[in-house]
């Protein structure tokens, strides 16, 4: 009977393999954590390339606990992150993630990131699709970026 079950759960797994080609991520990467940080962030853009509106419902990854799409928003000249439930992307409109705007909360990481390593992250769409993508882990963005 555990048998059974084990084999009925794994069934219910949602796919993790790229399930719709109408949304796309791209130069996604994450910020490179010593060893006693335990929180970290990820960047990159999302793209809606099809022709209905799509919804990011929440995003995972190996590397930690807990994962979440947060956005940055100035209040009285202090920089406020907070949750963003659902992230809708209208057809053919792309969202940038970025330092200091949105981004992917990576808390509880699970292992060092070191730089030069990849991680994967998965994006789970309102549809029950999984998206995944390699995230390279580096010290800022690529474009150089500039410090605050
Ligand atoms: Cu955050």
């Amino acid at each position: 009977m555990m048998r059974l079950l084990s084999l009925v759960s794994l069934l219910l797994l949602p796919t993790t393999v790229t399930a719709s080609d109408d949304f796309l991520i791209e130069e996604l990467w994450v910020r490179a954590a010593p060893p006693h940080m335990t929180m970290t962030a990820a960047y990159g853009a999302m793209r809606n390339n099809g022709t209905d509106p799509l919804s990011v419902v929440s995003v995972s990854t190996s590397i930690a606990d807990r994962a979440s799409i947060h956005e940055t928003q100035l209040r009285n000249d202090r920089a406020m992150m907070r949750p963003v439930a659902a992230l809708s992307i209208a057809p053919g409109q792309q969202v940038t993630l970025e330092p200091g705007g949105l981004h992917l909360m990576l808390m509880k990481l699970t292992t060092p990131l070191e730089i030069g390593q990849s991680a994967n992250i998965c994006f789970m769409l309102e549809t029950g699709d999984s998206v995944c993508a390699d995230a390279q882990i580096r010290r800022q963005a690529k474009h150089g970026g500039h410090h605050h």
